[in-house]
This record gives C-alpha cells, structure tokens and sequence, in this order.
C-alpha cells in the first residue's frame, strides 16, 4: 500500500496540539506511521510545524478520513489484584471492567461514614455552580448541570489526605498529579449534559488548562448516597449505565502516552428523579498539578 504524502488539516492541527502538550517528535512520527504516513513525510511536517513554518494542508477527502488519528489502545493503568485492589490498606472490590475504553465500577471504596463525613464537609462549603453570562455579565445557573458544587484542596485536611492516598492508589497514578476533589449535589431533575472529561486539545480555551499539568487522563467518579430513582452515570457510545450505590465508583481512563484523547468515554448523569445524589469526583492529570 502507498504511503501517505499529504497533511490534512485536520492531522496539521493534531500535530500542533501534541507539539503544545510538549509531545516528542519521534512519538508523533510513530503515530502518524501507524496511520499510513510516509515515515519521512511525517517528520518534515513535525519539524516545520514546530519551527512555526507553514505547511500546506489538502482538504480532507474520503481516503483521507479513513485515515483520521484513530485512539490507540494501551494497557490499562489501573491494576487488579484479581477481582480486588489494595488500596492504602482497604480492599477495593471489583464489580465490572471493560477492556476498552479502560473503565471499571469498583464496590466499598469508602465506608458509609466516609461518605456522610464528605457530605458533611461539603455542606459547608456548597456554593451553588455557576457560570458568567455572556449577555449580563451576572453569575448565572448552569442550566446544563443542575447541581450544587464544592472544591477540596487536596491537602485541606488529613481526612481528605488519606482519602486522595487511596484514591491515587486505586487510580495508580500520583497523588501529587491530581486536582483537588469535586464535590456534587444534585436535586431532583438535576442532571450533567454528556460531556467529556479531558480537555479538547483543539479548543485554543483548553490551552490555559493544559498550561498547568498537562491534559486529564482518568476520572473517578464516586457515590456518597443511594439514589432512590434516577441519576445514572451513562456512556453513550458504550450503552452502559451505572447506577449510583454509597461507596461505589466508576473509573475511566480517556488519555494514551500519545496524548491522544478518547471519544468513546462521553459520559453524562442521567436526571434525579426521586431524592437526591451527592459525588465526589477525582481527575488525574498528565503531570504534577498545582
Ligand atoms: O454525576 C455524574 O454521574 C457525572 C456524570 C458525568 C459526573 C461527571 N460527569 C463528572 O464529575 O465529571
Ligand atoms: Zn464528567
């Protein structure tokens, strides 16, 4: 088969967001061969790109679009003992995994009074989430996520220092590259839009984020209560539902040493439809945070 000797568009701003998130040349080389790239013809377009030199672009046709950067599948990060993780001393079971995209529901992360202590703490602090509207300028709702929200630093207190000691260990990623944990509250008819966690590496917004630690590459996404109706974590792509229960989580990992980021791991919470839901969140990033 022939090689590749033509840079979409689409494949210029690819190379431009790896090259921004500090990606080695070799690595986007590779991934480029992978995808039928002209070894050679790769790395010229790397080279000028990150010398700020133009490279021409062709529009996208239909030979080309087949081959659009595909994710690459790596092993998971999270590791099983088995059906169990030890994590910081406490068994973490698990109940569900999923090969591809890496996600997995794990049962008995935290106890019945860890969760009542979090929702304690987070009383405190809840502040209703909002953003700033365009037009007002005012602090507004969000209308798609319809929910109350509070932020723990990730040294804020031992309690939660020890929670982000087990939390690093279940996600087996550093504790130092984690952002501090969100806290959530939804109501009844409170709901999260499908969304994706990381960062889209070709929004210029997502640069300020990308800035301090680099792109997001996992999320753990913790139940502090039993809901009675409603308020399902859902993954569209994978026809997947999970249903809140107190101490369990769902986990997903979404970024590759690519740094290629992964489609399939749109997700959303589903309306509360009786009682309330109260998550802790926990995002990992590329490196060091904060
Ligand atoms: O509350 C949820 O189930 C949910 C859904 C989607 C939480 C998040 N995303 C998140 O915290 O990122
Ligand atoms: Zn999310």
């Amino acid at each position: 088969m022939d090689t590749i000797k033509q840079l979409p568009g689409e494949w210029r701003q690819w190379i431009l967001d790896n090259l921004a998130l500090g990606c080695s040349h070799a690595s986007m080389v590779e991934a480029m061969a992978r995808r039928d790239f002209d070894r050679e013809f790769a790395a010229h377009c790397v080279r000028l790109l990150s010398a700020g030199e133009p490279v021409a672009v062709v529009a996208e046709d239909a030979a080309m679009s087949a081959a659009r950067p595909a994710y690459v599948d790596e092993p998971p990060r999270i590791r099983y003992q088995g059906s169990v993780i030890h994590a910081d001393g406490r068994e973490v079971r698990l109940r569900l995994r999923l090969a591809q995209p890496v996600l997995a529901v794990l049962d008995g992360l935290l106890s019945a009074g860890e969760c009542e202590e979090l929702i304690r703490q987070s009383r405190i602090k809840l502040s209703r989430s909002t953003i700033v509207d365009p037009h007002s300028g005012r602090e507004e709702v969000i209308g798609e996520r319809s929910s109350e929200g509070a932020f723990f630093r990730v040294d804020e207190n031992e309690f939660l220092a020890g929670l982000d000691r087990r939390i690093a260990a279940v996600m087996n990623w550093p504790v130092e590259n984690g952002e501090g944990m969100q806290i959530l509250r939804y109501g009844i008819g409170g709901e999260y839009q499908p969304h994706f966690d990381y960062f889209a590496p070709s929004d210029p917004g997502s640069q300020v984020h990308l800035a301090q630690g680099g792109q997001r590459v996992s999320t753990l996404v913790m139940y502090l209560n039993d809901v009675p109706a409603g308020g399902e974590t859902v993954f569209p792509e994978l026809q997947l539902a999970v249903v809140p229960r107190q101490g369990s989580a769902v986990y997903f990992e979404y970024c590759n040493s690519l740094s290629q980021v992964d489609r399939r791991t749109l997700h959303g919470g589903l309306p509360v439809q009786s009682g309330e839901k109260w998550i802790a969140t926990k995002w990992m990033r590329q490196r060091r945070y904060g």
